[in-house]
């Protein structure tokens, strides 16, 4: 099989909340080499530079919390379009974000190409939230905490802004990290079928078992697999610079463990890093740290160094 290369692509987009830094995450990890780390082992790194989205007219809602809502469909259009105008099957996309609301314009596209191959497009959402609220329900108005919403296709965004050009299907998506979801969420995610492991979980039967089954299932539908890596589904202990941290985090090792698992499986197409907030950070040590872990995702060993193509 062609060895694939990677491409990086910047999305400095802190629009999702009100606390600003995330705009600074993709220019923290090429400070922390991630090129360089990379194609140490064996890839061709391409960085195709930054995707910003020129802000548009505001766009009222009659929640009066929700805010850079047009900023928001903009930031959606840009990326889907980026998406279908670029990516090909040549690369394995690494989006760097910049807030999680890039989900919502890279994965509706994903989507619409796995589709395109008749393939079905899978998502591990590693998070603290489970980032489903809608503009409704929202209590606090933050953008970041409905991209899931959003690409499942909820009727809350009809009429508001464009809505995903293809969705992805519940069921197809696996989260782990989960331990902060807002009564709302809680209420309407446990009808859809998104396979959620919290914290509780994890303690009690660890990250490979349930891991491995997504990933077997991913493999019987001959799918895509795009891992959304939300920085603060780790530890705020080691990676503090979050806008949204919560205790009782994912550990290191378990980290590691994650990523390694996934390249062991040959099935990820695709990655995004989202919420990294240098501007709280220590030392750049969350950057560093997640420059580690993807490293680990692309075939990084302690001992067999020997990377298998992805
Ligand atoms: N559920 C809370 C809210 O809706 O504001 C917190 C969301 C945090 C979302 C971050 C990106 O993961
Ligand atoms: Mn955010
Ligand atoms: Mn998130
Ligand atoms: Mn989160």
């Amino acid at each position: 099989m062609m060895e694939k290369s990677i491409l990086l692509i910047g999305v400095p987009a802190d629009q999702g909340s009100r606390r600003a830094g995330c705009l600074m995450g993709p220019d923290s990890l090429r400070t922390a080499n991630i090129a360089r780390r990379l194609s140490r082992l064996g890839y061709e790194v391409l960085d195709d530079g930054n995707i910003t989205a020129a802000p548009a007219d505001e766009i009222l809602h009659t929640n009066p919390n929700i805010h850079h809502l047009a900023d928001y469909a903009a930031l959606i259009h840009k990326l889907d379009q980026y998406c279908a105008t670029t990516l090909t099957n040549n690369h394995i996309p690494v989006f760097m974000g910049g807030d999680h609301c890039i989900a919502a314009g890279i994965l509706p596209a994903l989507a619409r190409t796995s589709e395109n191959t008749g393939q079905e497009q899978f998502v591990l959402w590693l998070d603290a939230h489970t980032d489903f609220q809608t503009l409704e329900s929202t209590d606090t108005g933050n953008l970041h905490g409905t991209p899931v919403t959003y690409i499942i296709g909820d009727p809350s965004f009809d009429g508001v802004i464009p809505g995903p050009s293809t969705t992805i299907k519940p069921e197809n998506i696996c989260m782990m990290g989960i331990r902060s979801v807002d009564p709302a969420e809680q209420a309407r995610i446990a009808r859809t079928g998104i396979d959620i492991h919290d914290m509780r979980a994890i303690d009690e039967f660890g990250v490979a078992a349930p891991l491995r089954r997504f990933i077997d299932r991913v493999r019987r539908a001959n799918g895509r697999l795009h891992v959304s890596l939300d920085v603060d589904f780790l530890d705020p202990d080691i990676a503090p610079a979050v806008g949204t941290t919560v205790s009782g985090g994912v550990s290191h090792r378990e980290a590691h463990l994650i990523m390694e698992i996934l390249y062991d499986s040959g099935l990820v197409t695709s990655l995004d890093i989202a919420e990294l907030n240098p501007f709280l950070d220590v030392h750049g040590k969350t950057s560093e740290l997640i420059v580690d872990l993807v490293a680990s995702l692309f075939g990084q060993r302690v001992l067999d160094t020997q990377r298998r193509s992805i």
